[in-house]
């Protein structure tokens, strides 16, 4: 597979420094060597930049850093787009807040060609906030929300071109919901697939109904994995830790059932800060998880099932 890597530097969608170093950190962990292990041909594209800053103000006075954002939403949206046209883009974060952007290029280039887009999105959190509704003001905590065309964003993040189905969208490891989210993901018809259902099905079930539609619909599926929707006792680089995250086997089984399914076609690595890594580990584990999504195995698999 060709994979495009794309550098999206970003940390003023979150209350602290760090996430500026996250590409740094992934690619010192060796992302690159070990998706070309894998027989990938892999561009570095380097660094997205950011669209001019304008200024704007909001009546949400808990708002940080609104122009900033809104300038690296337009410039990561237009990398998207160009950077999914023949290869698969993997987006090195920066906070959360960069899927804004990502998730807006890659569902114009799904409706460019054609086909319905569908997202997982792995994560403590369902980042599902508006402008009006979050309370920390922190910006990563509203990309799924601007991305499925969620009201209050106009004139102040960029017009979305093609928003993302709220039906298509399957949230996974989610246990920190704040009840503005919780009320609008359920009218928005979002599928939120908790730790506590997780718990009670196992991920395995629930994952594989997802790609079952997605391969109904010969849908393209974007991947957004968020550091914290792993357990912070095997990472803890991330500034947003929720106890009873997922487990070092099951974010790997996720990742294998992807790769088995032949679906994925952009991915986001966010939510990575350096600062708070314990010797490179959760930047490693990354990788890792990636590594598995692009086709290590442990053994061979007879074919592709999932
Ligand atoms: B992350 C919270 N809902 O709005 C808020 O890490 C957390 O990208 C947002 O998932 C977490 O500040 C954003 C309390
Ligand atoms: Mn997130
Ligand atoms: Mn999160
Ligand atoms: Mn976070």
């Amino acid at each position: 597979m060709n994979c495009n890597i794309l550098g999206a530097p970003v940390q003023d969608g979150t209350g602290r420094m760090g996430c500026e170093m996250g590409p740094s950190a992934l690619r010192t962990a060796g992302l690159v060597s070990a998706l070309r292990d894998l027989g990938h041909a892999v561009a570095d594209l380097g660094t997205i930049a950011p669209a001019p800053v304008r200024p704007l103000t909001h009546g949400n006075l808990a708002l940080k850093a609104l122009p900033e954002i809104s300038a690296w939403t337009a410039g990561i949206a237009d990398a998207a787009y160009a950077a999914s046209a023949d290869a698969m883009p993997i987006f090195l974060g920066g906070d959360h807040s960069i899927s804004a952007g990502t998730l807006s290029g890659i569902a114009r280039r799904a409706a460019q060609v054609g086909r319905p887009l569908f997202v997982l999105w792995l994560d403590a959190h369902p980042d599902f906030h508006t402008l009006d509704t979050t309370a920390s003001g922190n910006l990563h905590g509203v990309p799924l929300a601007y991305a499925s065309g969620q009201p209050g964003f106009r004139g102040y993040f960029p017009d979305l071109p093609e928003r993302v189905d709220p039906a298509r969208i399957c949230a996974l490891g989610i246990r920190s919901v704040d009840p503005a989210e919780r009320q609008a993901l359920r009218a928005a018809g979002v599928t939120v697939h908790d730790m506590r259902v997780v718990d009670e099905h196992g991920i395995a079930p629930l994952l594989r109904a997802f790609l079952e539609r997605v391969t109904a619909e010969n849908g393209l599926l974007h991947v957004s994995l968020d550091v914290d929707f792993l357990d912070p006792s095997i990472a803890p680089a991330v500034g947003t830790t929720v106890p009873g995250g997922a487990t070092f086997r099951e974010a790997h089984l996720v990742m294998e059932m992807l790769s088995d399914s032949g679906l994925v076609s952009s991915l986001d690595l966010v939510e990575l800060n350096p600062f708070l890594d314990e010797r490179g580990r959760t930047a490693t584990l990354m990788v890792d998880l990636t590594a598995s999504l692009m086709g290590r195995r442990i053994m061979d698999r007879p074919t592709r099932s999932f």
